[in-house]
C-alpha cells in the first residue's frame, strides 16, 4: 500500500500551513478566512529517510447544504479512504469546537492509524490546553504543534513514519501516476477530453518512447496523470 498521510479537520485550523511545512513549499493557500482550501492537494514529504505523500484537504463542515461544503466533504472522504495514516488537526487556541466533535464521529468509523494534531500551540499555555482534546476519546496519540514555525512537527513525524511501510516509493515524486498507451481518440474518449491540448498543463503528453511495446492501431501518446 502507498504511504499516504492525510491532514483533515474543520476549517481554519492550519491544515494547509502544516502541509506546506511538510512538503517544504508554499503550495497550498493559507488564510485567516475559513474554507480557503476546496480541493485535495498532494505533495511529498521525506522524514528519516522515508518518503511519503501528504494530502491537504478542505475544512470539513458536517450537514451543511452549501454546495462548496458538500464538495469538500466528498474530497475529505476520498482522502480518508486513500490515506494510510490520518492527521486530525484541531486548534488549541480556539479550543474544542462542535465541528471537531462532529468530525471525530466520522473518524471513529475509519480504522486507520490516527494522530490528533493540536495546532497553534505557540506558547506553554496553549500546549497545556491541548490536553482538552483527549476528551474526544479518539486516541492517546496527541501532538501539540505550531505549524507556522514548525515547533513540534519533528516529534509528530517521528511517530508518523513508524506507521508507514518500509517499501520505497516507486517514483521520484511519490505521487500516483497512470500511464495510458493508446491512440489519441480512445484515450480522449476515456478521459472525456476533446483534445490533449485542453487537458491540465501539469499533466504532460509525451511521444511514445521507441522501446515501448506497440498496441493495435497507432500508439502515439503516453499520458501521465497526476
Ligand atoms: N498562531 C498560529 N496561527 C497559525 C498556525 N498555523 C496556521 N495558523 C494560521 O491559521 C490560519 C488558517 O491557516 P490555514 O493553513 O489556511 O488553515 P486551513 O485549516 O488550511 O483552512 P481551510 O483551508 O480554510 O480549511 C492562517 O491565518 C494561518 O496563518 C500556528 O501554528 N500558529
Ligand atoms: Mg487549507
Amino acid at each position: 500500500m502507498a504511504n499516504i498521510v492525510a491532514i483533515v479537520g474543520r476549517p481554519n485550523v492550519g491544515k494547509s500551513t502544516l502541509f506546506n511545512r511538510l512538503i517544504e513549499r508554499k503550495q497550498a493557500i493559507m488564510d485567516d478566512e475559513s474554507g480557503v482550501t476546496r480541493d485535495r492537494h498532494y505533495g511529498v514529504c521525506e522524514w528519516n529517510g522515508k518518503k511519503f505523500t501528504v494530502i491537504d484537504t478542505g475544512g470539513y463542515v458536517k450537514g451543511s447544504t452549501d454546495i462548496f461544503e458538500g464538495a469538500i466533504r466528498t474530497q475529505v472522504q476520498q482522502a480518508l479512504s486513500e490515506a494510510s495514516v490520518i492527521l486530525f488537526m484541531v486548534d488549541c487556541h480556539t479550543g474544542l469546537h462542535g465541528l471537531d466533535e462532529e468530525f471525530a464521529q466520522i473518524l471513529r468509523e475509519v480504522n486507520k492509524p490516527l494522530f490528533v494534531v493540536t495546532n497553534k500551540a505557540d506558547n506553554q499555555k496553549r500546549i497545556d490546553d491541548s490536553t482538552e482534546f483527549y476528551a474526544l476519546g479518539l486516541t492517546d496519540r496527541l501532538f501539540p504543534v505550531a505549524s507556522s514555525n514548525g515547533w513540534g512537527t519533528g516529534d509528530l513525524l517521528d511517530e508518523v513514519v513508524k506507521e508507514l511501510d518500509e517499501e520505497e516509493e516507486e517514483s521520484d515524486s511519490g505521487l500516483p501516476k497512470i500511464a495510458i498507451l493508446a491512440g489519441p481518440m480512445r484515450v480522449n474518449l476515456l478521459l472525456s477530453m476533446p483534445y490533449w491540448e485542453k487537458s491540465a498543463p501539469s499533466s504532460p503528453t509525451y511521444p511514445v518512447p521507441p522501446e515501448m511495446p506497440s498496441t493495435r492501431g497507432t500508439p502515439c501518446l503516453v499520458k501521465t496523470l497526476y
